[in-house]
């Protein structure tokens, strides 16, 4: 074999090689956020077990004061599709996809989270008075895209302690 034939052959083993890698290493996300590792989650199995199971999504008191939001984004809708979080305090928000790339955005605000596949987004949001933000996808996601809209509600702070559970995810009630 000559060096030709040999640098060939090499140069076609390693693209072969780099297309199943930027498949399975999802390549379109931050480097930063893959060497984190931890941001990694199964999209298949998000509903099954794990931080994204329904009975853990929603609105969740911190010790500090803080609110910690976890959200799914799927074809076409976020859940859950009611977000009620207290106004003045940090807002951490953690959100993930079921399956194609979403961008969730909260109108009248600058906020802009982009949603991938088989990892947590994670973004710091604060609201600084109650009041009523539609939450909507921003990525073209599909044949529903243009639907794809929720709900986030901003409460008085001192009003968000009071509130129970169901209430917590139900925009109409309050
Ligand atoms: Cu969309």
């Amino acid at each position: 074999m000559n060096w030709r034939k040999l640098r060939t052959f090499l140069l076609t083993v390693l693209v072969l090689c780099l297309i199943p890698a930027t498949r399975y290493y999802q390549i379109d996300v931050p480097l930063l956020q893959f060497l984190k590792g931890s941001h990694h989650v199964d999209p298949v199995s998000l509903h099954l077990s794990g931080e994204f199971v329904e009975s853990n999504l929603g609105t969740e008191q911190d010790s500090d004061g803080s609110v910690t939001v976890r959200m799914i984004a799927q074809q076409y809708l976020f859940v859950p599709h009611c977000i009620l979080v207290p106004a003045g305090v940090p807002v951490h928000l953690r959100i993930t996809s079921a399956d194609a790339v979403h961008s969730l955005t909260f109108s009248g605000t600058d906020y802009a989270v982009k949603v991938l596949p088989g990892t947590i987004s994670e973004a710091q949001l604060e609201f600084s008075r109650p009041g009523e933000y539609k939450t909507v996808c921003r990525e073209f996601c599909g044949a529903g895209h243009y639907a794809m809209r929720s709900e986030l509600k901003v409460v008085p702070r001192e009003q968000f302690p009071a509130l129970r559970a169901a209430e917590r995810g139900n925009c109409a009630a309050q």
